[in-house]
């Protein structure tokens, strides 16, 4: 199949750099997107986004008269669905006693209603939200057929997942093996056609109910892993153990491969989407409901591990260091790192947090300051929430230096117990156990 002409609905952290590339490639791009401010900022040169690479991208898009902004879509010869999936914030279901999330397809919904009066025969359209099984042939193909034409007979549907890290979005897109599953074994093979324009990886051909799981069962995947590191770390401090030296052994087994610890998991995937799973088969999914519950727990696992450091919480000063949701990025969604600091903040301490990615970040009930200094500023403890580069390679005897707090708790193994004892701090790390089992390494014991 051949294509000159796309629409992209939905210019988010997925829209906007597929529209761009596809565009960078020749074909004509209808941005489109329901907010009018991000009509207008892209259309007045901005960018809403931050990704590496991806300002250029766009102005070169725009510039070049190939991508052009609306807020709704025109006929095309494709069409693509990439706005969020979030979950419903006030909206549970319930198994057996115990709440799940619900999926929230209004915004899926509302992208393929607006694509009904354009639809033409022999169009594709191609869902890339991360959905629940079946939102395409269940949800999708009914709403597309209000046109009078039916999915896979008169127009071609496919489900073509995401599957690109944020910060490596640009690379990842082309480079990354691709799945496209066709409601109809022609509706993928013009799916295959229409990636193959800038698609360097392995591009995939399946049915859309299996492309839709192999996206959540990856996601999965990860969350229930990094579930069962955290436990691993719960362990490691009731036994006396060093988590990040037991993992690091086990991991040389040539068949284990264990993730790493940490304050929790975030972000607007791994967070969210094995929920999508449990939502659809609550019965068949204990373990993935467990995995996410104790994700969802780690925030406060990590709080108490500030509050035994510091023997309490009220009134006492804390740097918060790093408030994004992984190491590297200023994406602040869904990020235990905030979680943690606000969960400190209600136990009564005084939190100062740094966000170098963002350091005007404003988020109600916490205090950010703009920079390190700020934050080091009166703290009596340093907490570490975030694996950022910056915070890795920080010298603690400068540190010392610059703050009168001595002692710190990093929560992602970041900082060396040696270093930063010998620059006079205790420093606690989650997932570090004492020897007699209390749960914190005891300094004088250790020493
Ligand atoms: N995390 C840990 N321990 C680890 C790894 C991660 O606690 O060992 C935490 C991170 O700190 C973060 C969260 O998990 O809070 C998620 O981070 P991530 O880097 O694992 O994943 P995301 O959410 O940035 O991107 C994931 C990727 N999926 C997989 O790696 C299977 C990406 O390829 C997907 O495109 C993306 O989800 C998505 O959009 O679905």
């Amino acid at each position: 199949m051949n294509f000159e002409k796309l629409c992209v609905i939905g210019l988010g952290y997925i829209g906007l750099p597929t529209a761009s590339t596809f565009a960078a490639h020749g074909l004509q791009v209808v941005g489109v997107d329901v907010n009018p401010q991000v009509v207008e900022t892209l259309r007045n040169g901005g960018i809403h986004i931050h990704e590496p690479g991806l300002r250029t991208l766009v102005e070169a898009a725009l510039k070049s008269g190939r991508l052009t902004i609306q807020a709704r879509p025109e006929e095309a010869d494709a069409f693509i669905i990439a706005v969020p999936t979030p979950f419903y914030e006030d909206r549970f279901g319930e198994y057996q006693g115990r709440r799940y999330k619900q999926a929230d397809l209004r915004a899926v919904a509302s992208a393929a209603e607006s694509i009904v009066p354009v639809l033409r025969p022999g169009n594709l359209v191609v869902l890339e939200s991360t959905s629940p099984p079946r939102t395409t042939v269940g949800v999708v193909a009914p709403i597309l057929e209000k046109s009078g034409l039916r999915a896979g007979q008169d127009f071609y549907l496919a489900y073509s997942p995401e599957r690109v890290l944020p910060g490596q979005i640009l690379r990842e897109l082309i480079e990354n093996a691709r799945v496209i599953g066709g409601v109809t074994p022609a509706s993928a093979l013009a799916g295959r056609d229409l990636y193959a324009i800038f698609v360097k990886g392995e591009i995939v051909l399946t049915d859309a109910t299996t492309a839709e799981m192999v996206k959540l069962m990856e996601n999965t995947y990860r969350d229930v892993n990094i579930a069962i590191a955290n436990e691993f770390a719960r362990l490691a401090e009731r036994f006396g153990v060093d988590v990040w030296q037991a993992i690091q052994i086990a991991n040389l087994h040539p068949r284990v491969r264990i993730l790493s610890p940490g304050p929790g998991v975030g972000g607007h995937c791994i967070s969210v989407d094995p929920w999508f799973l449990v939502e659809a088969a609550p019965d068949l999914t204990p373990l993935i409901a467990t995995a996410r519950r104790v994700n969802d727990d780690q925030p406060h696992y990590a709080v108490a591990l500030v509050e035994k450091a510091l023997g309490g919480l009220k009134g006492r000063r804390i740097a918060a260091l790093g408030l994004a949701y992984k190491p590297d990025v200023d994406d602040l969604r869904e990020s235990p790192a905030v979680e943690v600091a606000h969960l400190l903040q209600e136990k009564g301490a005084l939190v100062r947090a740094f966000e170098p990615f963002k350091p005007h970040a404003e988020l109600a009930g916490l205090t950010v300051v703009p920079s390190l200094e700020e934050a080091l500023q009166e703290a009596e403890c340093l907490v570490l929430l975030v694996r950022h580069t910056q915070f890795v390679t920080l010298c603690p005897k400068d540190i010392a230096a610059r703050t009168s707090a001595r002692l710190a708790v990093d929560t992602v193994n970041a900082w060396k117990e040696a270093d930063w004892r010998a620059a006079g701090f205790r420093l606690y790390r989650l997932g570090v156990g004492s020897a007699d089992g209390s749960g914190i390494r005891r300094r004088e014991a250790d020493g």
